[in-house]
């Protein structure tokens, strides 16, 4: 008998992580395990996705993830993935979040862009300015659905890069230069991380460009009106009940969330 190599069940795997997620349970890393590689890996992520739509939440940007050195060395995982950002995970800035609804969530300081307008993929980096309309402090809460928060490069972009959720400070202009500017993660204001831009790709305009290129291979685009996160500066902190946490970001200023106890 000769043996049939079995085609992963994409929707089945996506299905899974859903169902982590939603009852706030780990699961041991089932993607590459089932023989799913990092470009079909984004199809389970679309099919993730897909659900939380047909909950009735709404698309309303992309994240980077991995962008930083400091966030590769502490996941394990030294490529630049991409994810998506739904209505759903939106926190309100200075809000509360119920850490019942999450299995070992972290948080990490982001640079959030609005975008003006959608880039073409291959637009010159210096014209991506032109398609952003503001620039904000933000913070991003992480919270992989894989036990031990352990998981290979195919796993992490199925699991739709972590995301849980989001808070965007106070929008501003864009600044003359994003290149270098101090970050700081603050727990119960006291500083636990500390970084700079440039650890973003060198420029979180970079990360733009990167996303816009490598979200436009599966044929995804940024639209007006969406937000873009950059990706994380330091490594992300656990978030632990009763703690407050802040992103301060110099020129922008502050996000911050409280973690309900
Ligand atoms: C993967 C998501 C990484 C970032 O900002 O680098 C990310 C993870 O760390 O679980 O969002
Ligand atoms: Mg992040």
């Amino acid at each position: 008998m000769t043996a049939v190599a079995q085609q992963p069940d994409l929707a089945a795997l996506a299905a899974q992580l859903d169902e982590a997620a939603v009852t706030a349970t780990a699961i041991p890393q089932i993607v590459a395990a089932a023989g799913v590689d990092a470009v079909t890996a984004y199809a389970v992520q679309d099919a993730l996705v897909a659900r939380r739509l047909a909950r009735g939440e709404r698309l309303v940007g992309l994240k980077m993830g991995l962008t930083s050195r400091a966030k590769m060395a502490q996941v394990g995982v030294d490529e630049v993935i991409w994810g998506r950002l739904t209505d759903g995970m939106r926190i309100d800035d200075g809000g509360a979040v119920d850490l019942g609804g999450y299995i070992h969530p972290r948080v990490e300081p982001e640079v959030a862009f609005l975008m003006a307008r959608s880039p073409e993929p291959g637009e010159p980096v210096g014209d991506f300015l032109s398609a952003v309309r503001a620039v904000a402090p933000a913070l991003e809460l992480i919270d992989s659905r894989y036990a031990n928060f352990t998981f290979s490069l195919p796993d992490v972009i199925a699991d739709n890069t972590s995301a849980a959720g989001f808070v965007i400070g106070p929008w501003q202009p864009v600044p003359a230069g994003l290149s270098n500017l101090g970050v700081l993660l603050e727990v119960n204001g006291r500083v636990v991380q500390t970084g700079s831009t440039a650890a973003i790709l060198g420029d979180p305009r970079r990360a733009l460009d990167s996303g816009v290129r490598l979200a436009g291979q599966h044929g995804v685009r940024l639209h007006e009106g969406w937000v873009f996160l950059a990706g994380a500066a330091t490594a992300a902190v656990p978030l632990a009940p009763g703690v407050h946490v802040r992103a301060v970001v110099e020129k922008l200023g502050t996000a911050s969330l409280s973690a309900a106890s």
